[in-house]
């Protein structure tokens, strides 16, 4: 088993979904190097460095965990970081097409590098960080459902505008 590996996603925001992934992740291997996607195209509710910081603050409790961010490919990311393993999280059938395509390209770009999946919680099955923005920006509870400091975050954002 190599013993790095990299978590990569656009974190608007980070869910719980995100973070029992990234436990497991942190529990497989060593270092886990979690890459925050700029993604400026998805026009994210928070900034790069607000997406970041939230990151930093929900995975305060794990030990091997490095945060930083990306704006080109992934497989160039992950080569910059010398880890050899995609970690990719599986919600339901309907990520599957979406994931396996990643999957493939990025292997064809990269022959050594590998993509591992891993499934959350069940009761994280189903969590996105869309849904989350919605429920927080109508005004509901968004505790089930991110990490405190998030919860946080929702609340100012939506509170202030
Ligand atoms: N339970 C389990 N896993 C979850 C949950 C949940 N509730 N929610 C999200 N996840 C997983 C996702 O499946 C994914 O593995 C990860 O968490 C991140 O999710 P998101 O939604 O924050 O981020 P994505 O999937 O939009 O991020 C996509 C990337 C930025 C990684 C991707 O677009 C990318 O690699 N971009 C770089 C350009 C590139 O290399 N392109 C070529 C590849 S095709």
């Amino acid at each position: 088993m190599n013993e790095a590996a990299v978590c990569a996603g656009t974190f608007d925001p980070i869910t719980m979904g995100h973070l029992d992934v990234i436990e497991r992740a942190a529990r497989v291997f060593p270092r886990v190097v979690v890459g925050v996607a700029t993604n400026p195209g998805k026009n994210p509710l928070f900034g790069l460095e607000e997406r970041i910081e939230l990151v930093k603050q929900s995975t305060a409790h794990l030990a091997g965990i490095e945060i930083d961010s990306f704006s080109g490919l992934l497989v160039d990311f992950a080569e910059s970081k010398d880890v050899k393993v995609i970690v990719r999280g599986l919600r339901a059938f309907s990520d599957f097409e979406y994931e396996f395509q990643m999957a493939l390209t990025n292997r064809k770009l990269r022959p050594k590098l590998e993509t591992v999946f891993l499934m959350p919680k069940q009761d994280y099955s189903y969590v996105s960080s869309s849904n989350v923005r919605e429920v927080a920006q109508l005004g509901g509870d968004t505790s089930l459902f991110v990490p405190p400091p998030v919860q946080a975050a929702l609340k100012a954002r939506f509170s202030a505008g």
